[in-house]
């Protein structure tokens, strides 16, 4: 099942909460994602396999365009597209695009409107209606992915469409992504939150290495890539402030997440336009389409 929109109606946010475990990185700012990443839901009556990907979105970037292709490529993988839109800002012309998107592809929808905490309730009967005359839905749930409102009944609602099969995954197993994937998405959650302006956007974060040190506690050394000196300096801050927030609010969460003591060196470089560049993109890890 993969989770589908445009950027910033709640995706990661709703995958973490059926997850029951924060694993994808969240924020108030769109394009916060930007690989797709598997979490497995346990219920009594089955397994979800829920797939978190970067919301649709236009821009001539590489990268961008790489995000895009990593979400378009989930339609052909999954038995159920997702396809959620932000209650407050109704249907407009970027889901109509994300709709688009989805057209040839003759997997089942869901359409699940989100945020509904901010909303009348008539507006959902509204919005219902008139999604609902744009695409054939299999189905309409109605949720608050913050506030956990309307998740037993789309649990529910998946369970019901999606085909019986064997458990693939362990019970305590919430997602398959690897560690090193996980910690980088952590720090760069925190970037993505600690900085503004363009400095979110032109962020990679690459861990370098994971190795045991003293008293069992994990040595974890992460790059900071942004693009221009200008951008190291902000993120660095004076006397370095900045950097070591980042660097405490990561350790913390990575901790937390690994259970684990973690000793982690954050080190800041600039690598000129890599949005652009596709030997750049691949060794951050963003493939998709890439040749
Ligand atoms: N009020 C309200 N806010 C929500 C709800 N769900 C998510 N949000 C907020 O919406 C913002 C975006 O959430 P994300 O989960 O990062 O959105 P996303 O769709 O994954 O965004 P991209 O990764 O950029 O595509 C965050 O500030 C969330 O706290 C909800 O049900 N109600
Ligand atoms: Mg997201």
């Amino acid at each position: 099942m993969s989770l589908i929109g445009k950027p910033n109606v709640g995706k990661s946010t709703l995958l973490n909460r059926l997850v029951r475990e924060k694993i994808a990185a969240m924020s108030w700012r769109p394009q916060t994602t930007r690989n797709k990443i598997t979490g497995i839901c346990h219920l009594e009556g089955g397994q979800i396999i829920l797939m978190d990907t970067p919301g649709i979105h236009k821009s001539t970037r590489k990268l961008n365009e790489v995000m895009v292709k990593t979400s378009l490529s989930t339609y052909g993988d999954v038995d159920l597209i997702l396809f959620m839109i932000d209650a407050r800002q109704g249907f407009g012309d970027e889901d109509a695009f994300v709709l688009e998107s989805m057209q040839q592809s003759r997997t089942p929808k869901i359409l699940v409107i989100n945020k509904i905490d901010l909303i009348p309730k008539a507006r959902i009967l509204e919005l219902t209606g008139a999604v609902n005359a744009k695409e054939t839905f299999i189905e309409t749930v109605p949720i608050s992915a913050l506030k956990s409102d309307g998740l037993k009944l789309l649990e529910q609602v998946l369970l019901k469409h999606l085909p019986k099969g064997p458990r693939y995954f362990p019970e305590d197993m919430i997602t398959d992504a690897p560690e090193e994937f996980l910690i980088m998405e952590i720090i760069r959650e925190k970037v993505f939150k600690l900085t503004a302006m363009e400095i979110p956007y032109a962020v990679a974060v690459l861990v370098e290495s994971l190795r045991e040190g003293k008293r069992g506690m994990l040595v974890i050394d992460a790059t900071i890539f942004v693009e221009k000196a200008s951008q190291k300096k902000i993120v660095i801050g004076s006397g370095g402030t900045l950097l070591k927030k980042i660097g405490t609010h990561s350790r913390e969460e990575i901790e937390r997440r690994l259970g684990n003591k973690v000793f982690l060196n954050l080190f800041v470089k600039v690598k000129e336009r890599w949005r652009d560049d596709v030997r750049a993109l691949k060794e951050f890890g963003y493939t998709h389409g890439l040749h």
